[in-house]
């Protein structure tokens, strides 16, 4: 099982992932996603899907019509890990290419 990241690694992570920020009040990483329309959105949102079924780690997200808030967290370790880190980086490489 994944550990939870050290506020140091955390800290540098995140450094390297744009638009990723910290959750207030939990342990937990988000990011708001503004897309063109719908149509991108729920796109971004289906090949997302699709990587973290692959990598039996899923996001916690809310669409509203163009936007996409998603929040990130190892439920198993309580917080912040690098599956996370891996997550994100692979739906920031997803939304690059949605259009
Ligand atoms: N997703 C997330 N975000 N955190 C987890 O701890 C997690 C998960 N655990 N997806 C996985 C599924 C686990 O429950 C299964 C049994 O592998």
């Amino acid at each position: 099982m994944s550990e939870r990241l050290s506020a140091e690694a955390r800290r540098q992570a995140l450094g390297g992932l744009p638009g990723w920020s910290d959750v207030q009040g939990r342990d937990a990483i988000g990011k708001t996603f503004v897309f063109k329309d719908f149509n991108e959105a729920f796109g971004f949102m289906s090949r997302a899907a699709l990587v973290a079924e692959k990598m039996d780690h899923h996001p916690e997200w809310r669409n509203v019509y163009k936007t996409v808030e998603v929040v990130l967290s190892t439920h198993d370790a309580g917080g912040v890990t690098a599956r996370d880190i891996e997550l994100a980086r692979a739906m920031n490489t997803i939304a690059k290419s949605t259009a």
